[in-house]
């Protein structure tokens, strides 16, 4: 099968750019009855405003937005037919029950699944690889066995297997990625040895937007008899999918990333390898027989499915599928590839501004990860959402390839068919605007001040360094940002001897840490606890409370009260001082090191 992405590469090479550009000022993929108008009338969630202008909406590896016939399958479901499945003699829970299994069909059909059997229903991708790796893995993998996986996975498809590998003994092998953000292919022949049991990989990649040839990767695999599992949880959605011809065993996905709920996915495995796995959650549904000492199984998928399950998600799903069906995958995925490369160009136009993942005309799906000189990727995404538009900004669960690249995190725009090459155009403006803003250090629109003590601070923090025996250290992050600070305080009975921090974050983070050691530097214990309350009570206030100067005491650090208008950034103002507390805490305790972390819940 000819993919569209490989026409619009051939489109892209012959012709420039143009070819690209001109499909998505067409209408809709040359399909005159799907206009730009009805697709997106089909999704109410999209009109909107967001911080005074209508919502852009680029978060879609994240989470896709649901059509109203999705929205209207969960309603129906629960107005009509809301019963559980499997167990009822009565008219609606057989309803429910026909409505579950209709689900699963239509899942097989849309990957082309040998049979309805082979689909198991899951909470998403994350569910469905640890299912395989809790049953598959611990009945197939020992010491010795290698799992091979790639640079560039999700926490998803990594973690489930370093816990694998640590009961089993098995270890786990790397396939590189090149410096075109695509996985060095020449090395496979060399990694991919008969050690191997499983070669599990993304299809595509969420923080690169690069696609792996996925056929060809489980064609090789099976030269040496391993077992393959496709992480498709970015490209089940977008773009036409079949099991049989990948030659996958086992292929994962999420409901909520191709226009259904959340809390639904799916888990595809060949029927055999599903037969001959054992159960992963016990209970009801999944039993053939139940004595008090031994109990019998049902067959796939039905082994799999313990409790419960998501009825009317995966109805929904359904719903999902039938939806993306009547606008056509291929059609999806030339729209959302054209969109994504027009994207790379223009955002490539921005001084300063470096595209991750393959080079224009590659082999990339939709979406376009970036970083930004001076740009820390929560200000970029923090500007874009005044704007009204939604990006992401982070490491992306992708943490060991953002650190192979040397970066902290990036922000990212997902498209969706139902984006325009306009909201591309208005991010780009939105960018633009954010560079050339601010000479030094591109930072939030929060007044000359601010950009002039962020500059300052962000580029030259001050105390930046360690203290040596004797000194409290509290290492102090931001998981979801990546933020991270290593707060040491030297302490006598009576004061802050001395205060010095290292780490590395978003501008509001790193100038915050900056201040706060010259603002507690020698200053007595009840005085610095003073302003540690004073800066919290400032910076955390509601985003309506009156901004006026702000208290005197706190000098320089009443810039940063301005970011109270943005309250997902208050943490990162906070998470010195919350080291800083803690620090103080430990010294009460006799203790020399200490953690914060700003995910824990907060009292
Ligand atoms: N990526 C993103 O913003 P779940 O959470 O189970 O629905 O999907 C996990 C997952 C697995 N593999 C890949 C390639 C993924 O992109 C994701 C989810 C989201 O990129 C949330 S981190």
């Amino acid at each position: 099968m000819r993919l569209p992405r490989e026409q619009t590469q051939e489109a892209l090479e012959k012709e420039g750019l143009g070819s690209a550009t001109d499909l998505l000022e067409s209408n809709f993929m040359n399909q005159p009855h799907l206009s730009w108008e009805r697709i997106r009338a089909d999704f109410p969630i999209l009109d909107q405003q967001v911080h005074g202008q209508p919502l852009v909406y680029f978060d879609n590896a994240a989470t896709s937005q649901k059509p109203r016939a999705v929205l209207d399958a969960l309603r129906h479901y629960y107005e009509h037919d809301n019963s559980n499945v499997h167990r009822g003699m009565h008219a609606l829970s057989m309803r429910a029950t026909d409505a579950y299994e209709a689900a699963r069909v239509k899942l097989a059909r849309y990957l082309n699944a040998a049979s309805a059997e082979e689909i198991v229903f899951t909470r998403g991708a994350t569910e469905s690889i640890n299912l395989v790796a809790q049953t598959w893995g611990i009945q197939n993998l020992r010491a010795g066995d290698v799992i091979l996986l790639t640079e560039m996975e999700h926490h998803s498809n990594l973690v489930p297997w370093q816990l694998l590998a640590e009961r089993t003994g098995a270890t786990l092998r790397f396939l590189p990625i090149n410096a075109r953000h695509e996985l060095a292919l020449e090395r496979l022949e060399e990694l991919l040895t008969p050690e191997v049991k499983l070669f599990s990989f993304v299809h595509i990649s969420n923080s690169l937007g690069t696609i792996n040839p996925a056929a060809e990767l489980c064609a090789a695999a099976r030269k040496v008899g391993a077992t393959t599992l496709v992480d498709a949880a970015q490209s089940a959605g977008h773009m036409p999918l079949d099991v049989q011809e990948l030659g996958c065993d086992f292929l994962v996905l999420s409901g909520h990333k191709m226009c259904g709920p959340t809390g639904i996915g799916a888990l595809y495995g060949k029927k055999a390898l599903l037969d001959a796995m054992p159960p992963w959650q016990g209970g009801g549904e999944m039993i053939l027989q139940v004595s008090y000492q031994k109990s019998t199984w049902k067959p796939a998928p039905y082994r799999f499915e313990a409790g419960t399950p998501n009825i009317a998600g995966a109805i929904a799903l359904g719903a999902a599928v039938d939806y993306i069906e009547s606008i056509g995958r291929a059609a999806i995925f030339e729209h959302d590839c054209a969109l994504a490369q027009y994207a790379q160009k223009r955002l490539g136009e921005i001084p300063g501004l470096r595209v991750l993942g393959p080079p224009l005309g590659g082999a990339r799906g939709g979406l376009v990860s970036f970083v930004m000189d001076q740009a820390h990727a929560h200000d970029v995404v923090t500007l874009a959402d005044q704007a009204g538009i939604a990006l992401r900004g982070g490491h992306h669960c992708t943490q060991p390839l953002m650190q192979k690249l040397g970066l902290e995190s990036s922000a990212r725009a997902s498209f969706y068919f139902y984006n325009t090459k306009a909201e591309v155009d208005r991010l780009i403006d939105v960018l633009a605007k954010g560079q050339s803003h601010a000479s030094a250090t591109f930072s939030l629109p929060l007044g000359e001040l601010y950009e002039a003590v962020v500059t300052d601070h962000a580029t030259r923090p001050r105390n930046f360094g360690e203290l040596g025996e004797g000194a409290v250290h509290v290492h102090g992050d931001n998981p979801s940002c990546g933020d991270t600070i290593d707060l040491h305080v030297q302490l006598t009975p009576e004061k802050v001897e001395n205060i010095k921090f290292t780490g590395h974050g978003c501008t509001i983070c790193m100038t915050s840490a900056s201040l706060m050691t010259l603002k507690l530097k020698g200053k007595p214990l009840p005085e610095a606890k003073r302003l540690a309350r004073l800066f919290h009570d400032h910076v955390a206030a509601s985003p309506d409370a009156e901004t006026g100067p702000g208290p005197r005491e706190l000098g320089d650090l009443n810039v940063l009260g301005g970011v109270r208008q943005f309250p997902q950034r208050v943490k990162c103002a906070m998470l010195a001082w919350r080291a800083f507390e803690q620090a103080l805490e430990e010294a009460d305790a006799g203790v020399t090191e200490g953690a914060i972390s700003t995910e824990e819940p907060q009292a």
